[in-house]
């Protein structure tokens, strides 16, 4: 039978590449973002491949949240495999001088955003004693880099939080995976840049990974046999040796 899953932050990045990847195996979607249009497009593109519903939200609204998977129709109720990864960095700042705005943005999005998600969806696979759940944690959730503060602090969150689920979920046979990437090039940088130059920057005098490349280690996890679990990823490209470290051609 078909499996389902729903992927957050699927209008972009590494949300999106997974939702083409999933496709290609021919997993069911339910695809979240705040950005309808968008997701309008993935849908049509990948329609000829899987059947898909699409779910436009703002995480940071409880309420929204709880009540857009509560919509669901009954053909994509039975969740499979959620995956956890809509997020973003906001800011890039010492802490002495950083934004609330942005301290709010990363805690409620990245924390609390993938919680609320997550409390809709636990008990139908407590329910059925079966489900896989991955969240998209980082690099910046291993180590703390200069500036990083407080994204990196919502990233150790949603690894704390990662293995707290993996202990509560375990008399369930559910599975619980963090894939934790380095450096990927989407529109991350855009993001925590606020459209600034210093977001072209990032990802110029190397190879960065790619969308793709985390796409295909998530499916990697989610097509283990049933008694395996990829519990803890962390892949860098290979430029990469940690947070500070790249080996930049210039
Ligand atoms: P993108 O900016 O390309 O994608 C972010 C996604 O999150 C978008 O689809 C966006 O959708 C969604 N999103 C953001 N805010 C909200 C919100 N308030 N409500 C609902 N959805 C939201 O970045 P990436 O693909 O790179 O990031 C995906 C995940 O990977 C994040 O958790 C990030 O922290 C993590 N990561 C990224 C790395 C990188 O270097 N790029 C490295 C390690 C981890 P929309 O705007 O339509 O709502
Ligand atoms: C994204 C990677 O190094 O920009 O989580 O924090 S980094």
């Amino acid at each position: 039978m078909k499996k389902t899953a729903l992927i957050t932050g699927a209008t972009s990045g590494i949300g999106r590449a997974t939702a083409h990847e999933f496709a290609k195996h021919g997993i069911n979607l339910i695809l979240c973002g705040r950005r309808q249009q968008r997701l309008d497009s993935i849908q049509k593109a990948l329609s000829r491949e899987t059947d898909i519903h699409t779910l436009s939200f703002d995480l940071r609204d409880r309420e929204k949240t709880l009540k857009a998977i509560a919509s669901l129709p009954k053909e994509f109720q039975q969740i499979d495999i959620l995956i956890n990864n809509a997020g973003n960095a906001h800011g890039l700042d010492p802490i002495q001088t950083g934004n609330l705005d942005d301290w709010d943005a990363m805690m409620d999005i990245n924390v609390k955003g993938l919680l609320y998600v997550s409390k809709a969806i636990i008990p139908g696979m407590t329910e059925r004693k079966s489900g896989h759940i991955i969240n998209i944690g980082s690099s910046a959730g291993k180590e703390v880099y200069p500036k990083g503060n407080v994204y990196c602090g919502s990233k150790h969150a949603v690894l704390a939080i990662t293995e707290g689920m993996r202990l509560d979920l375990n008399p369930f046979g559910i599975k619980v995976s963090a894939i934790n990437p380095g450096l990927v090039e989407t529109e991350f940088s855009e993001v925590r840049f606020k459209g600034d130059a210093a977001a072209d920057n990032v990802y110029k005098g190397y190879k960065a990974l790619q969308a793709e490349d985390v796409a295909e280690v998530i499916y990697f996890a989610v097509s283990r046999p049933a008694h395996v679990n990829i519990a803890d990823v962390l892949m860098f490209c290979t430029a990469q040796a940690s947070s500070t470290i790249v080996n930049k051609f210039n």
